[in-house]
């Protein structure tokens, strides 16, 4: 059984101190001072190549390949500046001429070498899996089978075959205390509730990534149950959310209900010794509207893919033709959390968006007019997408499909994903670092943002090809950030870089015995709210923003997994995966 060492400790890196200085102590994975800070995976041949460097005297940088130590390519690094975030004036040193396969290391006068990292095509490809495995590591009320989980097999938990109506989403058949039946999906996160509105954001961004990018996303062979039956592993994944999501729909009046969940959070406890009752928690708008834009999502993606159950995109599209229905006759049904319940609130009292995302996807598959016009669409901006504000998803799904589309209604969606990308672009530009990343970013899943920007990016570059290489360049930045070009050191996904987190807010890596946590999740990052500080005994820095990160299991507002971030890093990677 494979089991890595924890985080190395950081004497030689601290001594220079040219970053962070901040070394969390032994079994953390520490977030050491890098003096030259890159994406310690790499990158592909034609990819944008940079990497931050502290500033000092040195003004030239140096490409060595690893093994030898010949320097391949020298250059000048750009001129010092600071950024706010991290407080620090960087340089910045572009390698992107070196597009030969090869594992290389940086150097610059007076620092230590950078990690190693490698060019080569496909060196994405075990990342994009290993993220869609996370998702299946994440299943709730599924066996993990040693052939398939290896060191992670575990026993299936939450059943979730009796699960009680709350007195807040009784209705008229369905009382208070009656035993439902809504098995499967992904536990959320670090903890095991299911949630309908991060549940479908996330299916959402594995199918968008599908679409993006069919036929890597078709060659992920992840190993699931379901697999080699001639549907990708990603879309089996999908179909898993998926047909927990329609459990969730009441049969009787097709409104869905908001949450799956524990009364309150279980312990750090494997899924199968959790005990809790589950309870079926109120319908809500924003559930609704966002299972129907799933739902007719998917039965458009998987319209000519599913020969073995024909009758799927037609049940698909009729689950979201009810919800919405439902929607528009309880249009401000906002979930309110009941004072029993203390789980995750997914809280949202603005649902303009959802309604637009949901007349979006509705639009698309059914071609029918009438569901843009019964939303004020042009009144919805294109926001950078998040499970709360998914207006942008409207527009970046109208922009992917316009030859499909009335030309004002295509050109429009254009505009505003190009207006949005443009704005990034000119964040990435003001940033040292080269990230279109700001201190207001540094919030609860910092992480995802920066992959929801890459995101965004990405789908900009297919709308306009004479700034399509600096959209791309961008979303590689934002990429890099996250394996290890940071002012942390630290590669943010589990399992993944020279240095990764070893404590993520995940109630199974805590509980399994296995030292090394599941890989493949990208934790939530920095996030200057700290809203969890008061829960950790170990020093939280709090500022600059983008330091303000702890590799520890009390640290859920920074170093916790979830879903939605993991479909953002899967989408990413298998965009930027081309050679
Ligand atoms: O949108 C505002 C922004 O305008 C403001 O500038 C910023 C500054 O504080 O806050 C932003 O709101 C944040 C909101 O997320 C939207 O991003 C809140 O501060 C922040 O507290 C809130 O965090 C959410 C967190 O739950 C607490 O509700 C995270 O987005 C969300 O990912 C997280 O989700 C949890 C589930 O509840 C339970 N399961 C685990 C999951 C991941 O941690
Ligand atoms: O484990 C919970 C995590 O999934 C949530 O994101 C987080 C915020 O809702 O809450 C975590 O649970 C903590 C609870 O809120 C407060 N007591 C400590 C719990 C963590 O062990």
């Amino acid at each position: 059984m494979p089991r890595r060492a924890s985080g190395r400790s950081g004497a030689a890196t601290l001594a220079l101190g040219l970053f962070v200085g901040l070394c969390l102590g032994q079994g953390a994975a520490c977030a050491q001072p890098q003096a030259i800070a890159v994406n310690q995976l790499g990158f592909t041949p034609a990819a944008a190549k940079r990497a931050t460097v502290a500033a000092g005297p040195a003004s030239r940088f140096e490409l060595l390949a690893a093994d030898s130590g010949r320097v391949v390519l020298a250059g000048p690094l750009s001129p010092a500046r600071p950024w706010a975030p991290a407080g620090q004036a960087v340089r910045v040193a572009d390698f992107s001429a070196m597009r030969a396969p090869g594992r290389y290391r940086l150097r610059v006068a007076g620092l230590p070498d950078s990690d190693p990292f490698v060019i080569r095509p496909g060196v994405y490809a075990p990342l994009s899996s290993a993220a869609l495995r996370a998702l299946f590591f994440n299943r709730a009320s599924q066996t993990l089978s040693p052939a398939l989980a290896g060191p992670y097999a575990r026993a299936a938990g939450h059943a979730d075959t009796e699960v009680l109506v709350h007195p807040s989403a009784a209705g008229p058949r369905r009382h208070a205390g009656d035993r439902i039946a809504s098995p499967g999906g992904w536990y959320d996160a670090g903890d095991y509730n299911k949630y309908v509105v991060n549940a479908a954001f996330a299916t959402h961004l594995l199918l968008a990534a599908y679409e993006r990018a069919p036929a890597r996303a078709a060659g992920l062979a992840v190993g699931l149950p379901e697999s080699g039956d001639g549907l990708p592993d990603l879309l089996h994944e999908a179909l898993w959310s998926l047909r927990w999501l329609l459990s969730m729909q009441d049969p009787d009046d097709d409104g869905v209900y908001h949450k799956l969940s524990n009364a309150d959070f279980d312990g750090v406890l494997m899924p199968a010794e959790a005990d809790r009752p589950r309870w079926l928690l109120q319908k809500s708008t924003a559930a609704a509207l966002d299972f129907a834009a799933v739902m007719a999502q998917a039965s458009r993606v998987l319209r000519d893919l599913t020969p073995r159950s024909p009758q799927l995109p037609a049940q698909l599209l009729q689950a979201a033709l009810a919800a919405w229905d439902w929607a528009r006759a309880n249009p401000r049904a906002v979930y309110r959390q009941p004072p029993d319940i203390h789980t995750g609130e997914y809280g949202d009292d603005r649902l303009d968006d959802e309604f637009a995302w949901a007349a979006a996807e509705l639009h698309l598959a059914t071609g029918d007019p009438a569901y843009l016009a019964a939303v004020p669409l042009k009144r919805t901006p294109m926001s950078l997408p998040s499970w709360r504000d998914v207006g942008g998803l409207a527009w970046l799904s109208l922009a992917a499909r316009r030859e499909r589309l009335d030309p004002a209604v295509a050109a429009l969606a254009r505009r505003r994903v190009l207006g949005l990308a443009d704005q990034l672009l000119d964040k990435a530009g003001q940033a040292s670092w080269g990230v279109a990343l700001a201190a207001p970013d540094f919030i609860w899943g910092s992480n995802g943002v920066a992959l929801n920007q890459a995101l965004v990016l990405l789908q900009a570059e297919q709308l306009a090809p004479e700034r399509a290489p600096r959209f791309r360049a961008a979303a590689q930045a934002l990429l890099d950030y996250v394996l290890g070009r940071n002012p942390l050191g630290l590669s943010q996904v589990t399992g993944f870089g020279s240095r990764s987190p070893q404590h993520p807010h995940h109630r199974p890596s805590a509980a399994d015995g296995v030292i090394a946590p599941v890989p493949g999740f990208l934790v939530g990052g920095a996030n200057a709210g700290r809203e969890d500080a008061r829960g950790c005994t170990r020093a939280y820095p709090a500022r600059p923003a983008a330091l303000a990160y702890l590799d520890d299991y009390c640290s859920y507002a920074s170093n916790e997994v979830a879903i939605n971030w993991n479909a953002a890093l899967v989408y990413v990677t298998l965009a930027l995966g081309e050679d």
